[in-house]
């Protein structure tokens, strides 16, 4: 394997602030003279995630299996632009990944859904050298301006999905670190810069695969 480019995953609550601190490593990573290339997830351009941006707005209503399936498939839909950008050396910096559509779909209490099988869609998916989980209580989360619209912004699912997030952490071989979100946006990036910075020169080791 030749050296290649860091993958990093920002994960979290609803409102912890996973947008905003992208946006922020992001220039930092650039300041820093390296590429970077970002990714979110859901990515609602897609047709598969049109589909799925229709069903969290409550415009389509769809079978929780069908739902949780085409989450995954849309992270199947960009795994080997993924894998081409960190070939190239690139950091790839991702906003929600598998964990989220594990915690998420498990929350729903919907036997058969539980950790086993909703773990197994996103199976041999990259996995992350890195997982920066911005930790927050649903109560701090909710004085950032209260839940919008969305499907999943209740407050008891984001406490359930809180509860189940870390459930889907469990195999690979990457770093899971938990950051306390409830600070002030410039400490909650410190704190990240601190985990991110000695990964912008890259790896020389493959990249791993979900749940390996
Ligand atoms: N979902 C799923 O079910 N299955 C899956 O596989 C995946 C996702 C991938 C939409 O996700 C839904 O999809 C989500 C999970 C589900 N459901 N919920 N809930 P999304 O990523 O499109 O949306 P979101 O992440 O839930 O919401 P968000 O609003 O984008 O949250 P955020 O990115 O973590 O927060 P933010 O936009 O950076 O910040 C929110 C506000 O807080 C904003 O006004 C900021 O200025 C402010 N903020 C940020 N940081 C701070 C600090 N430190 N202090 C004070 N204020 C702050
Ligand atoms: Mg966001």
């Amino acid at each position: 394997m030749s050296h290649r480019g860091a993958f990093i995953v920002i994960e979290g609550l609803d409102r912890s602030g996973k947008t905003t601190q992208t946006e922020t490593i992001q220039k930092r990573i650039q300041e820093a003279g390296k590429e970077v290339v970002c990714i979110k997830f859901p990515d609602r351009s897609t047709s598969i995630g049109k589909m799925i941006d229709s069903y969290l707005r409550s415009q389509s209503n769809l079978d929780d299996h069908v739902v949780h399936l085409l989450f995954s498939a849309n992270r199947w839909e960009l795994a080997s632009t993924i894998l081409a950008h960190l070939k190239q050396g690139k950091v790839v910096l991702c906003d929600r990944y598998a964990f989220s559509g594990i915690a998420f779909s498990v929350a729903k209490n919907l036997p058969p859904i539980n950790l086993a099988w909703a773990r197994a869609p996103d199976a041999s998916l990259p996995s992350p050298d890195l997982t920066l989980f911005l930790d927050i209580s649903p109560e701090a989360a909710q004085s950032r301006g209260g839940y919008g619209e969305e499907r999943y912004e209740k407050e008891g699912m984001q406490r359930r999905s809180q509860e189940r997030i870390s459930d889907g952490k469990g195999g690979g071989k990457g770093t899971w670190i938990i950051v306390d979100a409830g600070r002030d946006m410039s400490a909650v990036t410190e704190e990240m810069w601190v985990h991110i910075r000695p990964l912008l020169d890259g790896l020389d080791t493959p990249v791993g695969r979900l749940w390996d």
